[in-house]
């Protein structure tokens, strides 16, 4: 299998992302519905699995910018042309055209796409991997797959998605020059102004701390979890103390 350029095979899908983010987890993770809004109308929320948007499968590689990959994942999801056909397109009222959009996750994490990326036919907004809902680790409940793209477009825990008509830039600082507003695999896009054959040796050696970051972070939060749970009273034992 050949792999776009500067990249390396994983052999698991850790869980990952930029440190900030490694301590912070969805606070819902059942409701497929997400949030859009489109210049001069009212945000709307529209339901991933409403009978008008038909599911496909789509199996990818996994590329995030610091260099690993990850083979064959099976994603389940609404192709996102389809979804911005049917739900989006209907509510735009001026004819301004849409060139871009800002998603924005429940863990505070935000992107922003072209919309040239996010029409490609194999971006979806994706709720199932492997044929089981996505685990918190993956981005439950819905994340955009843009296998074109690196792994920090692949937005987990989608809330908002905001169409926009100019190009949106939304990172100041070191994270506007890491964010390359398309951030194309096969381009080695990693980042904005430093050459990606560049920035590959500089993300390399951060790629072991990071994962084991995001996992202990993970596993904490599912032992906080079990803890509140034994913790709180059952409707049996609060019966008991009513007087
Ligand atoms: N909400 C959210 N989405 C995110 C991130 C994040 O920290 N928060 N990290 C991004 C980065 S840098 C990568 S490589 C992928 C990792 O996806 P995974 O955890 O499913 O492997 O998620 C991307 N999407
Ligand atoms: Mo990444």
């Amino acid at each position: 299998m050949s792999l776009p350029p500067g990249q390396q095979l994983r052999s698991d899908f850790p869980r990952f992302g930029l440190p900030p983010y490694a301590n912070k987890f969805p606070t819902q993770t059942e409701d497929c519905s997400i949030i859009i809004s489109v210049p001069d109308s009212p945000p709307l929320t529209a339901d991933l699995t409403s009978a008008e948007l038909s599911p496909v499968k789509l199996v990818a590689d996994f590329h995030c910018v610091t260099t690993w990959s990850f083979s064959g994942l099976e994603w389940t999801g609404i192709p996102f042309a389809d979804f911005y056909r049917r739900i989006v397109e209907p509510l735009l009222t001026s004819d301004a055209s849409i060139k871009g959009a800002v998603l924005s996750a429940q863990d505070g994490y935000r992107t922003s796409l072209l919309m040239e990326d996010l029409l490609r036919s194999n971006v979806l907004l994706a709720y199932a991997l492997n044929g089981q809902p996505l685990s918190i680790e993956h981005g439950a409940p819905v994340r955009l797959v843009a296998p074109d793209q690196y792994g920090y477009k692949n937005l987990k825990h989608l809330k908002c998605i905001d169409f926009h008509t100019d190009i949106p830039k939304i990172k100041r600082g070191l994270r506007a020059f890491l964010d390359h507003p398309r951030a194309r695999v096969a381009e080695e896009e990693r980042g904005r102004f430093v050459p990606g054959i560049i920035l590959r040796y500089l993300y390399r050696p951060m790629i072991r701390g990071t994962a084991e970051r995001f996992r202990i972070a993970m596993q904490n939060d599912e032992r906080k979890k079990e803890r509140l749970a034994n913790e709180r009273p059952t409707p049996k034992s609060n019966e008991g103390t009513r007087l």
